[in-house]
């Protein structure tokens, strides 16, 4: 018998935030932004091994990983060299809706997932601001989220993502394990080509 690990304080779910309108309306802000930010495959800080998802990002500055430089916030597009589009204003409002705190994010992280792609666990823990949640958005297939503790090792749960949820990491599960063992292909038509994209909103620098 495995025991499920209790929700964190802080872990909020909002199931189907986003309609399907709405869905469609920031799937296709997002494919605006992956035509002026192309998506890459950051690289793992010691191994050097791609990641299976694919990455850009909107706003003031873009999270990036390579061997060389590790886990970072970076202010331009590694490949392009210019900025980061501005965030989706659609993004943006969700944040201002279920943040529950007072500064506009500066990241929104980009993540798309075709076919067998996935995300290990791990924690949020490269921004100064850990009093701000992270809100994230998914949209097009379904995903298969693993949430564990604040240590690593911890119970873990596993919970479905589908297109329009909203997830939350504030307060205690602000630094919670979590990852994303596998997408459902083929279980939503939303995004061209396929796949799941998720929209990590995240404050960065500590506002003064
Ligand atoms: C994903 N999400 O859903 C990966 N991080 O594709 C995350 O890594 C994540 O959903 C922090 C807060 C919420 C998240
Ligand atoms: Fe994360």
């Amino acid at each position: 018998m495995t025991v499920a690990a209790a929700l964190p304080e802080g872990f909020r779910l909002y199931s189907g935030l986003l309609d399907r309108p709405a869905q469609q309306g920031l799937a296709n802000a997002v494919q605006d932004l992956l035509a002026r930010a192309p998506v890459y495959h950051a690289t793992m800080p010691k191994s050097g091994r791609p990641m299976s998802v694919a990455m850009t990002n909107a706003g003031r500055l873009g999270w990036y990983s390579d061997r060389a430089g590790g886990y970072r916030y970076v202010e331009r597009h590694p490949q392009t060299g210019r900025p980061w589009p501005a965030i989706p204003a659609a993004a943006l409002a969700v944040w201002r809706q279920v943040a529950g705190y007072p500064h506009d994010p500066e990241c929104c992280l980009v993540n798309l997932y075709r076919d067998a792609a996935k995300m290990g666990l791990h924690q949020d823990r490269d921004e100064a601001a850990l009093d701000a949640p992270v809100v994230s958005i998914s949209l097009g297939d379904d995903a298969l989220f693993r949430l564990g503790g604040t240590s690593r090792g911890g119970a873990t749960r596993s919970l479905k993502l589908a297109s329009g949820d909203v997830l939350v990491l504030g307060g205690a599960a602000r630094l919670a394990y979590h990852g994303i063992d596998r997408i459902l292909p083929g279980s939503s038509r939303l995004i061209a080509g396929g796949g799941r994209i998720n929209l990590t909103l995240r404050r960065v620098t500590q506002p003064h």
